[in-house]
């Protein structure tokens, strides 16, 4: 698939410093710094539209993109699109559209709202559909090696077993009963008959009467798991090992776990990721916001609404990125009358020093992408230079282009 269009990113001067995150696997805050940087981030799965969560991981990611780069780090960024799935079938037979019609359509959308917030694309953005010949082969090398088996029911479905990786549960921390407890609802299917082990995830469905399925050599015809479908992706294009695996933190267990498996049972190397990292979850009113719930606040209807993009960023970076939080009508106001603040001190005749500026941003996001951190260093700044201190003229400017290329915020 294509990515979307990408905006120039201002040079700045010097260079940022190594970049720490916090890792899911390891619970803490370990450097990431690798030279030739390598990111893996789950996508949408299109049967709606972008909703604020979903920028709200997107922004986080992008954070790492733009600080790595900053440090001079060369990055590999693919994201993929699940764009064959359970809930995308379910919601084109509610609606009598077409499958196909309805990914395509929500995943133009959400590469115009990429687009309008100013994510740097990923180099390969990359569907489920036209992975399915490399997954379909990787699942028969994991059948072959005894880490998966088919259920004798004649259904051709084929399941990972969980035993084949002495580490799984390394990168959730999770307890088996906490496990238990949550694969149910993210999708998993414990109660199948036949499996043997209630949490050894799908890898391969075989084909149904009204579902799509595609030719899968010794597999037969079916579709693919959605695990495997992204360790596939990210071994394929990125290699054995990454440094960044990310998403939001509801795919902390199992997506993640299980796809780190499927990953290292298929090329013996572990970890799978250097760092799993996790965006917290943006909700409405309370709850998690989520296409099954139906408490969305699309990032096209904001757009449509003339509500400024950056001021959606901007409101969105107001929070940390690991912490579960709320949109609220009053945070995208407090985002407006700042993004107005930051405009009219970037067209003041001076201010403090940029340089100094520049370092505490770069300070602050280097440190586990401490966004509020670093929007309050930028806030000071222009409080100062609104209100006439400083006298570097060259500061405006250089607060501009910090902001732009450090926070993704073109004032
Ligand atoms: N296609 C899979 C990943 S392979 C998927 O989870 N799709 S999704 O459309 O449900 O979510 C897309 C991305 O947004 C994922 O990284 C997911 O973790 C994240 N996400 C979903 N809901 C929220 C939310 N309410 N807040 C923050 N991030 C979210
Ligand atoms: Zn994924």
């Amino acid at each position: 698939m294509e990515p979307w269009a990408g905006h120039e990113v201002p040079r700045l001067p010097g260079r940022g410093g190594p970049l720490a995150l916090y890792d899911s696997a390891r619970q803490g805050v370990y450097p990431s710094d690798p030279t030739d940087a390598r990111m893996y981030v789950c996508g949408i799965t299109p049967y709606d539209a972008t909703h604020l969560g979903h920028a709200a991981t997107m922004i986080t990611f992008d954070l790492v993109q733009r600080v790595w780069r900053d440090a001079g780090r060369q990055v590999r960024y693919v994201q993929n699109v699940t764009d064959i799935d359970d809930p995308l079938l379910e919601r084109a037979e509610r609606d009598g559209e077409d499958w196909v019609v309805l990914a395509m359509r929500e995943t133009a959308l959400f590469r115009e709202d990429m687009e309008a917030l100013r994510i740097i694309p990923p180099q390969h953005y990359v569907g489920a559909v036209e992975s399915i010949p490399d997954i379909a082969e990787k699942v028969q090398v994991l059948l072959k090696d005894g880490a998966a088996y088919r259920l004798e029911d004649g259904t051709g479905d084929v399941y990972f077993d969980i035993s084949a990786t002495p580490r799984f549960g390394y990168e959730s921390n999770m307890s088996r009963e906490q496990m238990l407890e949550i694969f149910p609802e993210r999708g998993g299917d414990p109660d199948r008959e036949g499996k043997r082990d209630p949490l050894d995830p799908l890898l391969w469905r075989g084909a149904r009467e009204r579902e799509p399925s595609w030719p899968g050599g010794e597999l037969g015809p079916g579709r693919p798991g959605w695990h495997i479908e992204c360790a596939v992706i990210a071994l394929n294009l990125l290699g054995d090992r990454i440094d960044v695996q990310g998403g939001g933190n509801d795919l902390i267990f199992p997506h993640h776990e299980a796809s780190a498996a499927h990953a290292e049972r298929l090329t013996g190397e572990a970890p799978f990721a250097d760092h799993y990292v996790h965006a917290g979850m943006i909700g409405l009113d309370g709850e998690k916001m989520s296409k099954s719930r139906g408490n969305l606040v699309f990032v096209s209807r904001l757009r449509a609404d003339r509500v400024d993009p950056m001021a959606v960023r901007l409101a969105l970076l107001s929070g940390h990125y690991r912490s579960d939080r709320t949109w609220t009508d009053e945070l995208l106001a407090a985002a407006q009358e700042r993004l107005a603040r930051w405009r009219q001190a970037a067209a003041a005749p001076a201010g403090p020093s940029g340089a100094e500026l520049l370092a505490g941003v770069r300070a602050r996001l280097a440190d586990d992408l401490d966004s509020p951190g670093a929007l309050a260093l930028a806030d000071a700044w222009a409080e100062q230079a609104l209100a006439g201190t400083g006298d570097d003229p060259a500061a405006p400017a250089l607060f501009a282009d910090t902001v732009d290329a450090l926070l993704g915020i073109r004032l």
